[in-house]
């Protein structure tokens, strides 16, 4: 009884997950970035652009772009811009030969969040120098998780749920088959 009892919460809570990650389907997916990603470089590109298979939703502190160099300090020069499908973040002239890092969380067409990255390796050292702090502070001062609230429930919600719904129809179904042993 008790077994059986689990195994339909169980196949609840797996159908619930299923039926929320449906969507993620829908997130919008890149399809093409200037520089590509693992591109090799002899001078540093003025901008990252990034385009995706869908439009982008703009909004301040929506979309973030950082470009971390291989000290993990900040090279982009201002928020991401977004035309249609395509998100462009100016970059300063780079420094330090090696690789570079692109970190970007952009709110997909559908509401949700995508966070994805890519690297490119500058060849020769630029005469560049990073993104001051202060400077960095004005453009990027939007926490990068705020969009969260405003952009569709984030899929741990969905497995915090599931795994809760599972956790309480678990409980449920020992009490009620204790009862019934009870009686
Ligand atoms: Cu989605």
């Amino acid at each position: 009884m008790i077994r059986r009892r689990i195994t339909a919460v169980a196949v609840l809570a797996g159908l619930a997950f299923a039926g929320s990650a449906t969507p993620a389907l829908a997130h919008n997916s890149l399809v093409d970035s200037n520089p590509k990603d693992a591109a090799t470089l002899d001078a540093g590109p003025q901008t990252v652009q990034l385009t995706f298979d869908q439009p982008v939703q703009d909004g301040e502190g929506a979309n973030t772009l950082a470009v971390l160099g291989p000290q993990g300090d900040h090279w982009e020069s201002g928020p991401p811009q977004v035309s249609g499908n395509v998100v462009t973040a100016p970059v300063r002239p780079l420094g330090p030969a090696g690789t570079y890092q692109v970190n970007y969380r952009i709110l997909s067409a559908d509401g949700h969040p995508v966070s994805a990255g890519l690297k490119f390796t500058l060849s020769k050292a630029g005469n560049g120098t990073p993104t001051p702090p202060d400077e960095l502070a004005k453009f990027s001062s939007a926490p990068a998780q705020s969009s969260d609230s405003g952009g569709g429930i984030p899929t741990w919600v969905w497995i915090v749920g599931a795994v809760l719904l599972l956790g309480v129809g678990i409980v449920f179904a020992m009490r009620m088959g204790g009862k019934e042993e009870d009686a």
